[in-house]
């Protein structure tokens, strides 16, 4: 008997977050994995962004280890909500993501928003089949945190740095945020906001607008093609991620 090994538990993840892609995309859904620290303000971002994003239908996949109380702060904003409770996990998995997306119509939704479980090491690990992946950081977390926790800001697509109503009371330096990330990553676009107050939301929403216009495009792209140049196979093929470039880090404000 020929035994199978799989190699490794990341690998198994991959595969599954590519059908998850194919899923998303083959609905026409741009997926949204948000990662922070716990207490960042992910479901308060939530909260805020999807009526800014109506007539765009938005469902939310949200990691926990216990509890119910974000899916219930969510509901009756997003279209649909599921709450995933991972029990001692500190991570979502694309296993997780894929059990959640069966219990969803994908087919009324334009935006599906990932909210990870609260940690700044193990999310940035798994691929959960998103097309894009947005790391925040509050301004109480402190400016230190982008050198110290890396990982969580090297792959992001979007980094927000978020409660900068609280700045001015905080020992906050923007300056070394910036200059931490210009090393980490500087192809994210990086947005400074305040879900409580609204400052810096409609940037954000209208880059979630254009990323969402780009994966349309790249989906319609893919349809033009005619068969036998990679065409007719949209349903079950993976969308490439949307490619943006980010402001020169160099260019990027200040609290
Ligand atoms: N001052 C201020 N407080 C905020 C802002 N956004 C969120 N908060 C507060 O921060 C706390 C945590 O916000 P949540 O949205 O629950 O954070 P979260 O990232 O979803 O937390 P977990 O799901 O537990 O990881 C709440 O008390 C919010 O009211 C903001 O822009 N400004
Ligand atoms: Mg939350």
């Amino acid at each position: 008997m020929k035994i199978k090994v799989i190699e490794s538990v990341l690998k198994a993840n991959d595969a599954v977050a590519q059908a998850n892609r194919a899923r998303l995309d083959a609905a026409g859904v741009l997926a949204l994995n948000l990662m922070s620290a716990p207490g960042s303000g992910k479901t308060t971002l939530l909260e805020k962004t999807i009526p800014a994003l109506v007539p765009q239908r938005c469902a939310v996949l949200v990691g926990d280890l216990q509890t119910t109380r974000d899916a219930e702060r969510l509901d009756g904003i997003a279209a649909e909500v599921v709450q995933i409770n991972t029990g001692t996990g500190c991570h979502l998995t694309a296993t997780q993501v894929a059990a959640g997306l069966t219990s969803l119509d994908l087919s009324g939704i334009d935006y599906l928003f990932i909210e990870n479980v609260g940690n700044m090491v193990c999310p940035a690990a798994f691929d959960l089949g998103e097309h894009l992946r947005v790391a925040l950081l509050s301004t109480p977390e402190g400016s230190d945190k982008v050198a110290k926790y890396p990982t969580l800001f090297q792959p992001a697509d979007a980094i927000l740095l978020t409660k900068v109503d609280l700045s001015a009371i905080l020992d906050f330096r923007s300056r070394k945020v910036y200059e931490d990330l210009s090393r980490v990553n500087s192809r994210a676009v990086l947005l400074e906001l305040s879900a409580q107050t609204g400052l810096g939301m409609e940037p954000w929403v209208t880059w979630l607008r254009q990323q969402r216009c780009e994966h349309a495009g790249v989906a319609a792209a893919r349809r033009a093609q005619p068969p036998g140049r990679g065409g007719g196979a949209l349903e079950t093929e993976e969308l490439p991620r949307p490619a943006h470039a980010g402001p020169d880090l160099s260019q990027r404000g200040s609290l």
